[in-house]
């Protein structure tokens, strides 16, 4: 930090006070003066990468109502890919090919399919993804998959870490609106653990509205292996963020409406809420012995306040609390009390107690004060936490072991720019943090960059956590709304550059191919027509498409089947029908299908849309629909 920067944040800090708010960042409008004509300097460390070095760290970001994953380079904080998942992308064709639609449709309750098909849809086009968590062996993460929520439609999805693309999206039965997600992190995952947020009747049919006393809310446990539902559990009260212990034994949700209230009054009512603690041993061993109910399909567990059963334990957690994060330590838990100034350290050693009747506040060891609005959690590896502060805009720095022995836990605190959530920490959720970086995650950029109109971006905050003095080195602005990240060591993750040919991906394009006698391993140019249904097979390699035009009749369903042949790192090609609303990406060795009605007589082009090569241009070709005899 220079002292220029130094200088500049004492000014603000002086000018606008400990708990400064956008309102009056704006009521002065003193702070764009000053914010412009401060411009920190970079600082000249690690941080900064020359044109062609690598980062150091893969971050897997979420989107929120984007309702994709990103992935971004740490600690460039340049943004690399997106992955589409519960949203529809025009560049790549998810929620148009058919192998996308496949994945998007095949996870969905029957009465959602019912749902949509009254919309005129076969699926959501949009989503909420919250938490990107990748897999864990072992307590650390094992560069397998990426697990992910969507709040907005209820549903789970997975990426594979190989290819880089969702492969699996189930919907959550009984649950309303997944909010909280995490992967088991011992033996492995294994688990992935899911939080309905919204409380409903069990039996959500219509016939219950003002009876808070039938509303439940479900915790789910989702085989991450086959993507299958394990098991649910019915609690008390809402349920918010997720995490489990380096034991394999507890899992553990944050419940900010222990209440059941139904209004924002009612929800904040009690001075108590609750942190659910779920023993998964006692919850398999109940489920085997029949203690349960099938509903949707699924064994749900009644784990509710007063069942006087050990598959829960209600946890009493002062007002409303939100982040849950395990230390790296393996021991302890941090419960962010978000309308509390508290964070609630929970001890697992003492969890067995609590399950044996032991009062459940036991385990609380520590609450120390840390400033106003806590809500997510990171560590360093070294005893420390790092708390985001939404109301004070600040993230705090403070030692697990001082708050413990009931001393002073408070390290040092630095100013974000503005109204942090998450934060996450380089390898941070892992036992394997290593204390180097922390990304802050803040809701508002406000005056941080360029004004773009009503709209603005969010701002990310790359802050160097090596030393106790949190040095910020960037700001990143971000399109809505990353909730959460994660930050993995490069030597983790390792993506292939080209498809296998035979990747289960394209394994129905196959299938169909092999039926009708067309050799996919070969560049390939058939036309096979089957009643009023047209299946068009063709290979792209640079700069061509092996079908210069192909005809078919007005009213056909046109199913276009291409093998990308090209096998070298980036050549991807891409299928773009003009005036069809028809485009798919083709990336090396992929078999990609898209099938639409050819209600448009006449000649067509399409055309590769993802340059290629000095002839892109010219890689097109025409379709020809026959106008339908009058
Ligand atoms: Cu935004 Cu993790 Cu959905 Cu906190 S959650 S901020
Ligand atoms: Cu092929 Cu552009």
């Amino acid at each position: 930090m220079t002292d220029k920067t130094e200088t500049f944040r004492i000014s603000r800090r002086g000018l606008l006070g400990a708990t400064a708010t956008g309102a009056v960042v704006a009521a002065t409008g003193a702070g764009t003066g000053l914010l412009g004509s401060a411009t920190p300097a970079r600082a000249a460390g690690e941080f900064a990468l020359a044109p062609g070095e690598l980062d150091e760290y893969y971050g897997f970001w979420s989107s929120g109502q984007t309702g994709e994953l990103r992935i971004l380079g740490v600690p460039s904080m340049r943004e690399l890919m997106r992955i589409p998942v519960f949203n529809r992308c025009s560049a790549t064709g998810w929620g148009q090919t058919n192998e996308s639609l496949k994945i998007l449709t095949e996870g969905l309750l029957p009465e959602t399919k019912e749902y949509l098909a009254a919309q005129g849809k076969v699926t959501y086009d949009n989503g909420d993804l919250h938490h990107p968590h990748m897999s864990f062996t072992d307590g650390t993460y094992d560069g397998r998959y990426l697990f992910m929520n969507d709040k907005a439609n209820t549903r789970v999805a997975r990426v594979r870490c190989d290819v880089m693309k969702c492969d699996k999206i189930i919907e959550i039965p009984n649950a309303h609106d997944i909010h909280g997600m995490r992967p088991q992190k011992y033996p492995r995952t294994g688990y992935v653990f899911a939080n309905g947020e919204h409380e409903a009747p069990l039996v959500n049919d219509g016939q219950i509205l003002d009876q808070p006393e039938e509303y439940v809310n479900i915790f789910t446990a989702i085989d991450g292996d086959t993507m299958e539902i394990a098991w649910q559990v019915i609690v008390s009260g809402n349920l918010d963020n997720t995490d489990c212990d380096y034991q394999g034994k507890y899992a553990f949700s944050t419940s900010y409406n222990s209440e059941m209230g139904m209004n924002l009054s009612e929800m904040t009512e009690a001075e108590m809420d609750h942190v659910v603690v779920f023993n998964l041993a006692e919850i398999e061993a109940g489920i085997a012995a029949g203690d349960y109910q099938e509903l949707k399909g699924v064994k749900v567990i009644d784990g509710r306040k007063g069942q006087n059963k050990n598959y829960t334990r209600y946890i009493p957690i002062p007002n409303s609390p939100h982040g849950i994060n395990t230390a790296p330590d393996k021991r302890h838990v941090m419960v962010n009390g978000k309308l509390s100034p508290t964070v609630s350290v929970i001890d697992l050693e003492k969890m067995d107690a609590v399950f044996d009747g032991a009062d459940p506040r036991s385990c609380v060891v520590a609450e120390p004060e840390l400033g106003l609005g806590p809500l997510h959690t990171a560590f360093d590896g070294q005893g420390n936490a790092f708390t985001t502060l939404f109301l004070d805009s600040q993230v705090v720095k403070w030692n697990i072991a001082k708050a413990i022995a009931g001393e002073d836990p408070i390290v040092s605190k630095v100013d974000v720019q503005y109204q942090p959530g998450h934060n996450s920490t380089s390898m941070g959720e892992t036992a394997e943090a290593d204390g180097k970086w922390l990304i802050s995650m803040n809701k508002f950029s406000k005056d941080r960059f360029l004004n773009v109109g009503p709209l603005k971006p969010e701002n990310e905050q790359l802050i160097d956590i090596s030393s106790d003095r949190l040095e910020l080195v960037h700001d990143g602005p971000t399109f809505a709304e990353p909730h959460d990240s994660i930050i993995v060591r490069r030597d983790i993750v390792n993506p292939v550059s080209v498809w296998d040919r035979n990747d289960p991906m394209w394994e129905d394009a196959r299938k169909q191919a092999e039926a009708d006698g067309v050799d996919l391993d070969w560049g390939h140019e058939e036309v096979i027509r089957d009643g009023n249904k047209v299946r068009v097979y063709m290979h792209s390699i640079a700069p061509q498409f092996s079908m210069e035009k192909f005809t078919v009749r007005q009213g056909d369903e046109v199913t276009i089947y291409i093998t990308n042949m090209d096998d070298i790192d980036d050549v991807t090609h891409g299928f773009c029908l003009a005036n069809f609303g028809v485009a798919m990406e083709l990336a090396p060795q992929a078999t990609a299908s898209v099938t639409f009605v050819a209600e448009r007589p006449g000649v067509h082009w399409y055309y590769c849309q993802w340059f290629c090569h000095a002839l892109h241009m010219e890689m097109r070709g025409r379709m020809f629909v026959e106008p339908r005899a009058t």
